[in-house]
């Protein structure tokens, strides 16, 4: 039934905003939700479910050919859809609202050395407010991996869900056993939120996103209940050579969020991979040369916040949450007055990624030219 896991006292207000949502489309994350449905995590932190098996990301740079790199990268890729998608339904019972992250918001942290896979290290940035835009990088300096992305959210609402076009791709680079960098593009698929009726939100996978090198495209499908395989979180990738490569193809078909297999192919018939291996948080360290953590730290900056929501105490949350953005309001207010405006700390915006525009077409992927958020390679003392 309607709201079935709404609070009591909070259905009407649950109601409003599926109102104002449906009525509206654009920016979601500054929209008034109902407290039973707020995450006290920010965004700036989701770029961390990237690497929560830093040994698949390591092991990408110690594949020997093009194909099993590739193999590699998509392993990788594929184990991190669970976390990215449906890790907020185990924790918190369903996808919730994350904090708005304010400008300049930064998040730091790192996955140790392990077994010889290396240190990981993690810096993200919120390099946008209106729309939100948040940057990331993720390296492991010893393997040569490293993987530099920006994103952004376009929703629309249709037939009851919420649809996320998501903005922004990735470009991972890996030093190859031989000394070349190679690089891929990678590009999100779309979300749909279903369950807003019931109060329950949850996220299903739709259309494609791609991973595209000078040597192999491959082209992820995503289905939900009652298509392909009849199953949610089906996932289907075709990895083909480039035009102008050479090398095998492979099909892989499955689960994203538990298991999949060689479909066709010289390994059809294989297992591909399981997710439910161990994953690893990252560890938040401090981005100050002190080690600790900043005033737009997230975690510092929303700190009382979270307590808030993690409390059940909304008035407090509510309260704090008001202080951050008139104290944002009155920043923006100064720069204006003073004719200046707010400069990133670890990346500076260009208007064409030049290796989006020469990897793009080998998949015909539209736009054909898109911006980027270049890394300025200036780490903070983030290690351990
Ligand atoms: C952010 C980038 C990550 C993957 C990811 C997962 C969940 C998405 C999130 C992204 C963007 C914000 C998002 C969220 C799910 C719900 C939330 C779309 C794409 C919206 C803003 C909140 C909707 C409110 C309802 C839950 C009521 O790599």
């Amino acid at each position: 039934q309607a709201g079935d896991a709404v609070p009591a006292a909070q259905r009407s207000s649950w109601t409003s905003f599926l109102k104002s949502i449906a009525s509206f489309s654009g920016d979601l994350s500054s929209m008034t939700a109902p407290p039973f449905i707020l995450s006290p995590v920010s965004l700036t932190e989701f770029p961390a479910y990237w690497c929560e098996r830093p040994e698949l990301f390591s092991a990408i740079a110690d594949q020997k050919t093009d194909e099993d790199r590739v193999l590699a990268v998509l392993k990788w890729f594929i184990s991190t859809l669970k976390g990215q998608y449906t890790s907020r339904n185990e924790s918190m019972g369903s996808e919730k609202k994350p904090l708005n992250p304010v400008l300049g918001e930064l998040f730091y942290g790192v996955w140790p050395d392990r077994n010889g896979r290396g240190e990981t290290k993690l810096l993200v940035e919120q390099v946008s407010h209106h729309p939100p835009i948040t940057a990331y990088v993720i390296e492991n300096e010893s393997k040569g991996v490293k993987l530099v992305g920006h994103n952004a959210q376009k929703t629309s609402f249709s037939g009851g869900s919420i649809i996320v076009k998501q903005i922004g791709h990735a470009i991972l680079n890996v030093k190859t056993p031989s000394g070349v960098t190679e690089e891929y593009l990678i590009t999100l698929p779309r979300l749909r939120i279903d369950g807003l009726w019931y109060g329950s939100p949850y996220i299903e996978l739709a259309e494609t996103s791609y991973i595209v090198s000078q040597k192999y495209v491959c082209t992820i499908e995503y289905k939900g209940k009652g298509y392909f395989s009849g199953k949610s979180h089906s996932f289907k990738a075709t990895l083909t050579p480039a035009p102008g490569a050479s090398g095998k193809d492979h099909v892989v078909e499955g689960l994203w969020h538990t298991t999949s297999k060689y479909s066709s192919g010289p390994r059809s018939g294989k297992d591909f991979h399981d997710v439910n291996g161990p994953k690893e948080e990252v560890k938040a360290v401090g981005g100050e040369s002190s080690g600790e953590m900043g005033d737009f730290e997230t975690r510092k900056l929303w700190s009382l916040v979270a307590k808030g929501i993690r409390e059940g105490d909304f008035e407090t949350a509510s309260k704090e949450k008001s202080k951050i953005e008139n104290e944002q309001r009155q920043r923006r207010r100064d720069e204006a007055a003073a004719g200046t405006t707010w400069q990133l700390k670890h990346f500076t915006h260009i208007e064409s990624d030049p290796i989006y525009q020469r990897l793009s077409p080998l998949a015909k992927i539209t736009p054909p030219t898109e911006d980027y958020y270049v890394f300025q390679d200036n780490w903070p003392p983030v290690s351990q």
